[in-house]
């Protein structure tokens, strides 16, 4: 997968040369460029933002800077583009696996009050464009938000994770757990500062694992999150989990 970034501060991006994401680099599985958008800017100060039309606070990213480097950054090609933005649809574990079967995406992170919309406009006509937020909080830029977007994209591809189970047992990924959160884990030692460790994990009786495993998050679903419980469909709910 190449993935381009486009920031007035690549220097948020030096992470994606550690762990998974850095180690899937290295190999080729992924292939990341974090570009200076000031490389566009054309006067001394490198301006890339302005007043915004009709009034209000702070400031707005101008158009021009930002089609300019898009252009010298897309050439011919078409990825598909995503704008990360408070205001935007928000960031689920299925639109990373939808993101995740791209073989090309282009972040551009907006600063202060936003991006030019025409710049969305202009590419919405050519390229796939989705304006992205990853929670209800306001942050001061996209950077981190396309730091956490990148990591929950790259952890899926092929080859990206040591273990491919670690994927399908996630909270929120499809299949028989989906919308259930995960329950505790434990490892050795079997007892630490008095705390033992749930005696059915060291039964070695699988189907009693699997079924205390299933208990333990529905527990902690119905404690913490209550409202993803509503969206369990009724037939992936068994006859024990109703008992519960
Ligand atoms: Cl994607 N950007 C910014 N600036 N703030 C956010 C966000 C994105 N998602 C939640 N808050």
């Amino acid at each position: 997968m190449r993935l381009d970034i486009i920031s007035i501060f690549p220097e948020y991006f030096a992470p994606l040369g550690v762990s998974l994401i850095g180690k899937a680099r290295e190999r080729g599985t992924l292939d990341v460029r974090v570009h200076q958008l000031r490389d566009w800017a054309h006067d001394v100060h490198k301006t890339v933002d302005d007043t915004p039309y009709g009034g209000g606070p702070g400031m707005v990213m101008k158009p021009e800077v930002w089609g300019e480097a898009i252009d010298d950054v897309i050439g011919d090609g078409g990825p598909r583009m995503i704008v990360p933005t408070p205001s935007g649809r928000p960031f689920t574990q299925e639109l990373a696996q939808e993101l995740a079967g791209e073989e090309w995406l282009l972040f551009a992170c907006g600063r202060y009050e936003g991006i030019d919309s025409r710049v969305m406009a202009e590419y919405g006509s050519r390229l796939r464009v989705d304006e992205v937020s990853i929670g209800d909080y306001v942050l001061a830029g996209g950077e981190v938000a396309v730091l956490v977007m990148v990591e929950a994209i790259g952890r899926l591809l092929p080859g990206v994770l040591g273990n491919v189970r670690s994927a399908v047992d996630d909270s929120f990924a499809p299949g028989a757990m989906r919308n259930l959160l995960e329950g505790p884990v434990y490892t050795k030692p079997p007892v630490w500062r008095g705390h033992e460790v749930p005696e059915v994990l060291l039964s070695g009786h699988h189907g009693k694992v699997a079924r205390w495993r299933r208990d333990q998050a529905l527990r902690r679903t119905v404690a913490t999150r209550p409202e993803l419980l509503a969206e369990i469909d009724a037939e992936t709910l068994d006859k024990h989990d109703r008992r519960l």
